[in-house]
């Protein structure tokens, strides 16, 4: 690692940016985008394929970055100028860039006023939101908006400034109404499933739950709003120090905020805006009619097999996602879930090589370059697993098929959020955070057979998979090996199943495999 010492070195900044580094040259432009959500991802998928439009053809296309609560990004943002880099990375090249495409930066808890007047603003055409599958608040059992959850509660009252997404949202559009400003487009930029028409009908939701009069108000406008569905694609991993030294040994400048990403870079859009757009197809973007097939394909394929590769790396003691996937055993599960249980499930998109594509994909988990963690993919897995496991899990249980190493995901999962008293699932697990935690644990003591249906019956994975006793006893099998064998035995058992009760006893043994011993056995 590079040894650099960042804090004599002047700070990124508008006088300080490589000018070879900067993605567009034109003078910024006025905000026409409130961006929510202003995590890495943002940074480095929309922010970068919009300051690859605007270098392609100008437009008010600034974007207004609000972080929900926490300011650090915020405010490290506002004293570089709004200037920040993205490490595109990986072992074959590198290159850094600067996007600087953003307005402003707000932290929504702090300055909820001036979010809201930027949302209502005459200017503001497109909300886009990267708010994680959990930012939605709806409730995983049902899927439609979670009235039960204090937030909601609070903003449906209008208890204050809001505090959720969707509740900044309506009261935003409601600002607008009232100011008589034109309709917008809300753009989801998160991996939920049909993501446009899920906010739409949570926005609706809302609406429709509150007050009558601020009901009736806000009904006609919502007709106008657009919510146009969207697939995003980027790894985006965490930034740490080593990202920082790396910028600074190489423009010997400080960033304290850069992103690294890989450098593959993929944005699937339907066109439909309510008024106007980038010329984002200028930026590497597409657009297409009907963007279903590339959300199922991502979301399964890659999403999917990355909570699989997360899990067992974690448990096999595997830090990063190129570290697990370079585990044969593991490599092999990941390729079973995709080919065998995820692709018979998926309308392949017309022109889409699925070959390339997967051959592409296992390149790009093993991106060395990017220490891309396990316990980051492994993290909030109670509403991620929702949007990738179910759906094709029915769809094989239904054709009398059991899907093995979709319950291997899910004994993997449960075994890391929810270990029994007495089982160590190391500190990649320990460190995983999750809603549904809390809930699970108090059910972990149970016997394994009944923890895994408690656990499926809080609705973790929606209703009808739950009701399914086939696939809870294959997770429990499955989990029991975890448990008291190791993650290589585990994927043994998932590839070729024997009984669990005939495995043979490999607590403290060695397996050739994973080259780690089995020290993590239940007691
Ligand atoms: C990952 C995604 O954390 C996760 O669950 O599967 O963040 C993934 O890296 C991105 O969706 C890639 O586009």
């Amino acid at each position: 690692m590079t040894h650099v010492n960042r804090t004599a070195m002047p700070r990124l900044g508008a006088t300080t940016t490589p000018a070879a580094a900067l993605l567009h040259h034109r003078a910024l432009p006025p905000t026409g985008i409130v961006h929510l959500g202003l995590g890495n991802f943002h940074r480095a998928h929309q922010a970068v394929h919009t300051a690859a439009a605007l270098a392609a053809e100008e437009g008010p296309w600034g974007i207004l970055g609000v972080a929900s609560h926490s300011a650090a990004v915020a405010d490290a943002l506002r004293e570089q100028d709004l200037r920040y880099t993205v490490l595109e990375l990986s072992p074959q090249r590198s290159r850094v860039v600067v996007p600087a495409v953003h307005t402003g930066a707000l932290v929504a808890t702090r300055e909820p006023d001036a979010v809201l007047e930027a949302l209502a603003a005459p200017g503001t055409r497109i909300v886009t939101l990267t708010v994680t599958e959990h930012g939605y608040t709806f409730s995983p059992r049902t899927g439609a908006l979670d009235t039960d959850h204090p937030g909601v509660r609070a903003d449906l009252r209008g208890d204050g400034p809001p505090r959720t997404t969707l509740g900044l949202i309506v009261r935003g559009l409601q600002r607008r109404v009232r100011a008589g400003a034109a309709p917008i487009t809300v753009l989801s930029c998160d991996n939920l499933m049909g993501n446009g028409h899920t906010t739409a009908r949570l926005v609706a939701e809302f609406v429709a739950a509150l007050p009558g009069a601020e009901r009736d108000e806000l009904t006609p406008y919502l007709a106008g709003v657009a919510f146009p569905n969207s697939m995003v694609d980027r790894i985006v991993p965490a930034t740490t120090d080593a990202y920082r030294d790396a910028v600074a040994a190489q423009f010997g400048v400080r960033d304290s905020v850069p992103v690294p990403a890989e450098p593959f870079s993929m944005w699937v859009i339907e066109d439909s805006f309510a008024a106007g757009r980038p010329a984002w197809e200028r930026g590497g973007a597409l657009f297409t009619a009907d963007v279903g097939p590339y959300e199922l394909l991502k979301l399964r394929l890659l999403n999917g097999t990355h909570s699989l590769i997360a899990y067992l790396g974690a448990l096999d003691g595997r830090d990063t996602i190129p570290e697990a996937i370079a585990q044969p055993a593991i490599h092999r599960a990941a390729m079973s879930v995709l080919r065998e249980e995820y692709l018979p499930t998926v309308p392949v998109p017309a022109g889409v090589d699925v070959e390339e594509y997967i051959e592409q994909l296992f390149t790009r988990f093993a991106n060395s370059a990017l220490r891309h963690r396990t316990r980051q993919v492994g993290s909030d897995g109670s509403v991620k697993l929702a949007q990738r496991v179910p759906e094709p899990a029915l769809a094989h249980l239904a054709a009398g098929r059991m899907p093995h190493h979709l319950a291997l995901t899910v004994a993997g999962y449960l075994c890391c959020i929810a270990a029994p008293p007495g089982f160590d699932p190391g500190p990649d697990a320990a460190a995983m955070t999750d809603p549904a935690r809390e809930r699970l644990a108090p059910l972990a003591s149970r016997p394994t057979p009944e923890f895994v249906r408690a656990a499926l019956a809080t609705g973790l994975l929606g209703e009808a998979l739950a009701a399914h006793d086939a696939f809870a006893a294959r997770v429990t099998d499955l989990l029991t090996v975890l448990l008291h064998h190791d993650v290589p035995t585990a994927i043994q058992e998932a590839t070729a199943p024997i009984t669990s009760t005939q495995l043979p006893a490999s607590r403290g043994s060695q397996h050739p495999e994973s080259g780690v011993s089995a020290h993590r056995a239940a007691t």
